[in-house]
């Protein structure tokens, strides 16, 4: 697409890039947490899997029928591909869901670990200014900040006591597993994350059809304005819930946060459905709110970026999956 820049550099950075000012140090992963079992007769409130839906599984159409992804990402061919019956999040995992589990569990997430994580630059809280480790050199609106992680998301002196119910953030994929691990669960396959966001309409650009805003009402929340600098609308999360669902009742699966999925990156067409046996970046979905269409168009239903699986972002969580019961 012209305009849009090779990389699309909204989309995140990572550890062990040469933006990060934090540091390359690896630090031990801590053992899963233990299984968590629901209680005999919980109530369902309660349960890991409340908020997910069983869907068929099927046949479907995957990726770009348009040719409007970038060639690095791989999104294309679309082809059909196969997904056995399996349940998934209608929404991505929320604070308040993250928080039982650290409470749990005493689970320290690798940005909490690392010491830093990265925060979108309007987003910084004024309390961190001094927190501030670096910028990415390819995107100086990431900063890397010290202290930042998913229960203060804008560095030192943020929290989340008013967004229980907006996606946290801040996590990495080993944090992600770790959490799935905990609620008997599993981190969707890219191939389950695109059927179950898709709804059931074959080959369309969004979740929702074709048009971005049908009837002029934003369906998702990207960044709308001049980026990275001027925004017309609040700059960060929303609930997990906004928006209305998909077809297959999953929420905000464009914009909002990237998604985990399990699979390992691979722009290779001919890759397998699961993608390859290793690699050095996971796959993320979906997009964030900080996508914009100058540049980052990655809010449509195929798109796909990826990161190194260590890293963690304010722009990026993750939904769980399970096998079909
Ligand atoms: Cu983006």
């Amino acid at each position: 697409m012209t305009g849009h820049r090779a990389g699309g550099p909204c989309c995140g950075p990572g550890r062990g890039g040469a933006g990060h000012g934090a540091g390359g140090t690896t630090v031990p992963l801590a053992p899963p947490p233990p299984r968590r079992t629901p209680p005999p007769g919980a109530a369902d409130a309660e349960r890991p899997d409340a908020a997910a839906v069983a869907l068929p599984g099927g046949t479907f159409l995957m990726g770009d029928p348009f040719g409007e992804g970038y060639h690095a990402d791989g999104e294309g061919p679309a082809r059909p591909v196969t997904v056995p019956p399996f349940r998934i999040d209608t929404t991505a995992v929320s604070n308040a869901r993250f928080a039982a589990f650290t409470a749990a569990t005493g689970y320290r997430t690798e940005a909490e670990r690392y010491g830093s994580s990265y925060v979108f630059h309007l987003l910084l809280h004024p309390a961190a200014h001094r927190f501030v480790l670096g910028r990415v050199a390819a995107a100086p609106w990431w900063l890397a900040v010290e202290g930042a992680h998913w229960a203060a998301p804008e560095g030192p002196g943020s929290d989340v006591a008013d967004r229980a119910d907006h996606p946290v953030v801040h996590v990495s994929h080993g944090d992600a597993l770790a959490y799935c691990s905990w609620a008997g669960a599993r981190l969707p396959t890219e191939a389950e994350w695109e059927y179950a966001a898709r709804g059931g309409l074959e080959g369309a650009r969004y979740p929702w059809g074709d048009e971005r805003a049908p009837g002029g009402r934003e369906r998702m929340n990207v960044w709308q304005g001049r980026f990275p600098d001027l925004s017309t609308k609040p700059v960060g999360t929303v609930p997990v819930d906004a928006h209305p669902p998909g077809g297959h009742g999953l929420y905000n699966t464009s914009g909002n946060v990237w998604e985990w999925c399990a699979d390992w990156f691979s722009a290779d067409p001919r890759r397998p459905v699961g993608g390859p046996a290793q690699g050095a970046e996971r796959v993320i979905r979906g997009g964030s709110y900080l996508c914009h269409d100058s540049y980052c168009n990655r809010y449509r239903v195929a798109a796909r970026s990826r990161n190194t699986p260590d890293s963690s972002t304010g722009h990026g969580g993750f939904r769980c999956a399970w096998d079909a019961l």
